[in-house]
């Protein structure tokens, strides 16, 4: 009786076990995480808003433009009709494929997302179905094409934002109230069909292998979750790897980004011009954001926001497990405007010291360290790699020795590495229920100095874990 009575205690003992094992990914998960993979490592990006838009650069007949230069033609109140002559303008003798995947890699970054079309309609490809499209241009050449060889070439992920919305498409609707053209003549399923073929030329291998389709301008009443989940379906059907993002269905939260409630298509969410509060558990996410106030190049535009901000942005970002896509608008002529390369210089700086604090780094065990942020790694033996990004360097007391506290983090310190200042040795000591860490007196960084922290295990910080991965 006894001896049974333990076997079933035995047995007891270790159901319960395997249940402690996390369950087994689902399918759809484990094809989201395989398709996600470059991008979570990847975490930082260049979105490139670039079209006709570009040629007024926010003034139209001598009159300054409200509002983000590619929106000109709506916010403007310009007949498509009116607008789409810039074609015959458009004529960008500066531009340079490799010049601009030049720019990307030196500011770190790692994939570039471009307007293969946005609001107005304009292609900036060579498509069949268009004559609305950059070959019937003054410069004729295929952008796409020239940008997608020099990616190649320079090891940088291409990847394609769409606009769903089109302004100039006979068969968009609803129109603009500037759009003389009767909506009575327009067939919105045929527009559909349109932009189908499309983006079957965007997807037909000529551009390479497309990273992610960047969809936008959804918001529109035409546009619905039953056409989201078919364009979804459709897009994946001519690519199984692709990323989609959340902008192909109706699910986003305003420009939050994220999605409500519900099952939606789309494999992550879109913060726009914001930083969201926390990471989501479970979820990936991209914050895009301007340099200035434009996507498209606007000449009267010069509110740059500084490279100290954008680099301590990119930490946020990184600490919450989202990537950060960050604009450019190139000039009419077909140039980064020179304020951007400027500040992507500087961050490309950080980057290369303090690059392997931001790659394939996942979130922050802390909810808000008073150092600044953090990002961690898994290392091998079980052990993981904490990134201190230390926005705040503690002042020294004696001019001589200085630390920084790490205030609760129960798990054992085994090495400590200061980023930009290798040859400095640091300490780690215990202080309550974190640890004290010596550190320089002068910060290596003013912007943002990275400590590396190897502990024993998962960092245990006694709080509740915010992140996802
Ligand atoms: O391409 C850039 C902008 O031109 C474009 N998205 C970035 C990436 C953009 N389109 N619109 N906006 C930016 C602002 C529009 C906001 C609104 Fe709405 C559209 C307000 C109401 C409809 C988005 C959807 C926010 C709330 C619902």
């Amino acid at each position: 009786m006894i001896i049974a009575h333990c076997a079933l205690s035995l047995v007891t003992v270790a159901s319960l076990a395997l249940q402690a094992v996390p369950p087994q990914p689902t399918a759809k998960q484990q094809d989201l995480d395989r398709r996600m993979g470059w991008f979570r490592e990847a975490r930082f990006g260049m979105f490139i808003h670039w079209g006709l838009y570009a040629i007024p650069g926010g003034q139209w007949k001598g009159a300054e433009v409200s509002g983000a230069g590619e929106w000109i033609l709506q916010t403007g109140r310009i007949a498509p009709l009116d607008y789409m002559p810039l074609q015959a303008q458009f004529n960008p003798v500066e531009f340079d494929g490799d010049e601009w995947v030049r720019i990307a890699k030196m500011a770190g970054q790692k994939y570039i997302v471009i307007t293969t079309k946005h609001h107005d309609g304009f292609a900036l490809w060579d498509s069949r179905v268009s004559s609305f499209d950059v070959t019937a241009t003054p410069f004729k050449r295929d952008i796409l094409k020239e940008l997608a060889d020099a990616c190649a070439r320079g090891g940088i992920q291409l990847c394609f934002y769409h606009s769903i919305m089109d302004w100039t498409h006979g068969d968009y609707l609803p129109k603009r109230e500037c759009d003389a053209r009767n909506p009575e003549d327009a067939d919105f399923d045929r527009y559909v069909g349109y932009m189908k073929e499309q983006l079957k030329e965007l997807l037909s291998g000529r551009y390479g292998k497309i990273g992610i389709l960047w969809f936008d301008g959804e918001w529109e009443s035409t546009w619905t979750h039953e056409r989201g989940l078919d364009l979804a379906k459709y897009v994946r059907s001519l690519d199984p790897d692709i990323i989609i993002n959340n902008r192909v269905d109706k699910g986003r939260n305003g420009m939050a980004g994220l999605n409500g409630e519900g099952e939606w298509a789309g494999d992550y969410g879109t913060p726009e011009q914001e930083i969201p509060a926390t990471g989501i558990a479970g979820s990936d996410w991209e914050t895009c954001m301007t340099m200035n106030d434009t996507w498209g190049w606007k000449q009267s535009d010069t509110n740059w926001k500084s490279a100290e901000t954008m680099i301590q942005m990119l930490c946020d970002i990184a600490s919450k497990g989202g990537n950060f896509l960050l604009n450019v608008g190139p000039q009419p002529d077909g140039r980064i405007p020179a304020a951007s390369i400027e500040r992507l210089a500087r961050i490309g700086t950080w980057m290369e010291t303090n690059g392997e604090a931001i790659y394939g780094t996942a979130a922050s065990p802390f909810t808000a360290p008073p150092f600044g942020r953090c990002t961690q790694k898994r290392l091998a033996e079980g052990r993981t790699r904490l990134y201190l990004h230390v926005f705040e360097w503690p002042i020294s007391a004696d001019g001589a020795t200085n630390s920084l506290v790490i205030p609760a983090l129960k798990n054992e310190i085994v090495a400590v590495r200061m980023l930009g200042a290798t040859s400095f040795v640091s300490s780690a000591t215990r202080l309550g229920d974190g640890w004290s860490i010596s550190i320089p007196v002068i910060a290596p960084d003013s912007v943002s100095s990275v400590i590396a922290v190897d502990v024993v295990g998962i960092p245990a910080t006694g709080e509740p874990k915010v992140s996802p991965h």
